[in-house]
């Protein structure tokens, strides 16, 4: 069971969330509960999981697929702490400040380890570096662009690990053509790409332990490679707001292409076979994370009356 650090959030913290496009929190979980999750990622890097559920979309081998990027979607779903770290409802209260929603629901989180390489340098092409995206364009199958994610850092973060960069004010760009680049590692080439005549300042995360960042899915951001001795350690949960629906086809006149990762999302089987334009992602797979419900405990392997004594004591 994980516990967050439970403070209320300032809204000079929003104001810059909404111009910047991201923020950086204050540190909202401490040193003992860090260490819970990072034994956490040991054990589903080692395919070692709570629940009889398995990983979506496709299944990582860690450390052979891409030896320095190790990645898992939906670790709520494999693990009891990862879960309640995901489903808190004080992760609720956050995303559904800074998203202005009253209802907030998981699209997806992610684990991510991007492995230390001290012989790496700043901006070569590395196995681990992560390109500039927009995440919207990964999602395009969804009805929202007020989507947002909370990255939380479980080591100190700054450029010398691979640390996340946003372009400042990239959200206000609106959404850029083949912005689907997560996987792309050439952070030159694809600056080039999506500065044009935008003004470009690339602010790096600066992060300690237990710090996280909100960014908007419009945000351009990605990171390079890890130059120190520890890996480098991030849950990232990715948020939705209430009556986020599937748009269906994005170009009906296309064949569906399977690489296009704008147009096809993993979620989408995830609403049944009757899946059509319309249909929200509004089942047990998108937990409802705010407003805090008990009737939702069956979804949750935590103490929800605890928790939500913590919360409103
Ligand atoms: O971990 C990173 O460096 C980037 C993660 C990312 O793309 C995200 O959180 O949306
Ligand atoms: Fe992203």
């Amino acid at each position: 069971m994980i516990n967050f650090i439970q403070n209320r959030l300032s809204e000079d913290l929003k104001f810059e969330y909404e111009k910047k496009g991201y923020a950086i929190l204050p540190k909202i979980i401490d040193d003992d509960n860090i260490e819970k999750l990072k034994i956490a990622f040991d054990r589903i890097f080692n395919n070692d999981y709570d629940r009889d559920i398995y990983p979506f979309d496709r299944v990582y081998k860690h450390g052979i697929d891409n030896p320095s990027l190790y990645k898992v979607n939906n670790g709520w779903w494999l693990n009891n702490d990862i879960r309640s770290a995901v489903l808190s409802p004080y992760l609720g209260y956050i995303m559904s400040f800074f998203m202005s929603t009253d209802e907030v629901r998981i699209w997806h989180d992610q684990v991510v380890l991007k492995k230390a390489n001290k012989s790496s340098s700043e901006n070569a092409i590395n196995a681990s570096n992560i390109g500039w995206h927009q995440d919207y364009a990964h999602w395009q199958v969804s009805s929202s662009q007020n989507m947002a994610t909370l990255w939380l850092a479980l080591q100190d973060t700054d450029l010398n690990n691979g640390g996340m960069r946003t372009i400042v004010g990239s959200h206000k760009w609106g959404l850029k053509e083949n912005a689907d680049t997560f996987h792309d590692k050439d952070l030159d080439k694809l600056k080039e790409k999506f500065k044009k005549d935008h003004h470009w300042v690339d602010e790096p995360c600066i992060l300690k332990k237990g710090e996280a960042t909100i960014h908007h899915c419009l945000s351009l951001h990605g990171s390079g490679a890890n130059k120190t001795d520890e890996d480098r350690l991030s849950l990232i949960i990715h948020c939705m707001p209430k009556k986020t629906y599937y748009r269906g086809r994005i170009d009906p006149h296309k064949n569906f292409d399977l690489n296009s990762k704008g147009n096809r999302h993993a979620n989408v089987p995830l609403l049944g076979p009757n899946a059509k334009p319309g249909t929200y992602f509004d089942n047990d797979y998108f937990p409802v994370i705010w407003p805090f419900k008990t009737d939702n405990s069956n979804l949750y392997d935590v103490n929800v009356e605890s928790l939500k004594n913590e919360l409103y004591g």
